[in-house]
């Protein structure tokens, strides 16, 4: 008998266990194919799901894997999909994801990507039929990190957002993330919903028994709540800082879905498939050489605006949290509440 997948409790108190990031991605990994993808999906996922939960993207993280296994139960995605990558002009690559996750299918065109951009000094990945259920940073870091460039991405998810001055739900939480490269340290990152939450942490604080601070959603009759239950059973959220999130929310929308060919978050529907929660719509990525630039060297101004924003009293920068965790988990390991690890084991059938 396979573990109910509702099962993974995250108890605010107990136990954890510190493993290498290794460790508990090969466990992933094993989970993963044991219940729907291909070898290799299940590795990119397992990455991808290992380093959300080591830099302390919990709503992202290993908390994500009942709903993964959920959706492949249903039938909803294919996780043995083979992406079909086309090189349609010397910037510009398309990815059909035929209906698998968008991880593989950023994958599968990475290298045909970097040598667009690396030739053009700009190349745009349009990802449709895709399913995105992750952190977005994962999708930018590295370029930034390994090559130097910036990045920037968009993915729209599932009709759960109110637009400004709306009734009804109709954007997705539809993130956008951004990384740059700094001369002196890791790069600047942000990853964040322009939803005034991700769908992701209103699941968390609901299990928590946690209300949520006020403007972040409405109740089945459109009412304002702050009650994270009434947010999932029928109500919706609104976008962050109001007519100025939702723009933004539209754009994502644009770019995501309408650029790639993929669908509105608007589009689909999972009633035909019972536990599927992984949105089915599309990503865009656009990279830029900074190296190819009208003013001075990229890296140093992005170091000075750093500095200059620490001198005006920013103590934290985006991504620095992240990066702090993840050094802290590469000395000690990343720490797993004991019933989650049990849980994984079972969904390993270990
Ligand atoms: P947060 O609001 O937690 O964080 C947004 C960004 O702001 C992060 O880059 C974070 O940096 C930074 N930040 C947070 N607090 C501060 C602070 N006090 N000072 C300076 N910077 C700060 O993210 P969200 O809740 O909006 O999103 C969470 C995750 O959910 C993201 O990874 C996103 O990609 C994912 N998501 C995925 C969706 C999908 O369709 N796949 C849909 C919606 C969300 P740091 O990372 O260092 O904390
Ligand atoms: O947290 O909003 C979210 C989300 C949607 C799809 C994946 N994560």
């Amino acid at each position: 008998m396979h573990h109910n997948h509702s099962d993974i409790d995250m108890p605010s108190e107990e136990d954890v266990t510190r493993i290498s990031e290794d460790t508990l991605a090969g466990l992933l990994a094993r989970v993963f194919a044991r219940h729907g993808t291909s070898d290799h999906v299940a590795k990119v996922l397992a990455h991808n799901m290992a380093q959300a939960e080591r830099d302390g993207s919990h709503s992202h993280g290993v908390f994500r894997m009942p709903g993964y296994l959920s959706t492949l139960a249903s039938g909803w995605v294919d996780g043995h999909a083979v992406p079909v990558v086309e090189d349609v002009s010397p910037g510009v690559v398309c990815v059909d994801a035929r209906n698998g996750f968008a991880q593989p299918a950023h994958v599968a065109a990475k290298p045909l990507l970097l040598r667009k951009v690396h030739e053009v000094g700009l190349a745009m990945l349009a990802i449709r039929d895709s399913h995105h259920f992750a952190a977005l940073w994962p999708d930018v870091e590295p370029y930034a990190d390994e090559q130097g460039l910036v990045a920037l991405t968009f993915v729209n998810s599932m009709a759960c957002v109110v637009p400004h001055g709306g009734r009804r739900p109709l954007f997705g939480t539809n993130p956008i993330a951004f990384a740059a490269p700094r001369e002196a340290g890791p790069p600047l990152v942000f990853d964040l919903a322009t939803s005034a939450m991700a769908h992701g942490d209103v699941q968390i604080a609901a299990r928590e028994g946690q209300m949520l601070p006020p403007d972040h959603g409405v109740d089945r009759n459109g009412d304002p709540t702050c009650d994270p239950r009434a947010i999932l059973d029928g109500g919706a959220l609104l976008p962050f800082g109001g007519h100025k999130g939702s723009a933004l929310s539209m754009m994502v929308e644009l770019l995501a879905a309408a650029l790639t060919g993929g669908n509105f978050s608007f589009d689909f529907t999972w009633d035909e498939h019972p536990g599927a929660q992984t949105p089915r719509t599309g990503q865009l990525l656009i990279l830029i050489d900074p190296n190819r630039r009208a003013g001075a060297n990229f890296a140093q101004r992005a170091e000075q605006l750093l500095a200059a924003m620490h001198s005006a009293g920013q103590q934290r920068v985006p991504g620095e949290r992240r990066h702090q965790l993840r050094e802290e988990a590469g000395r000690m390991g990343i720490p797993i509440p004991a019933s989650m690890l049990n849980a994984l084991r079972e969904f390993a059938g270990e």
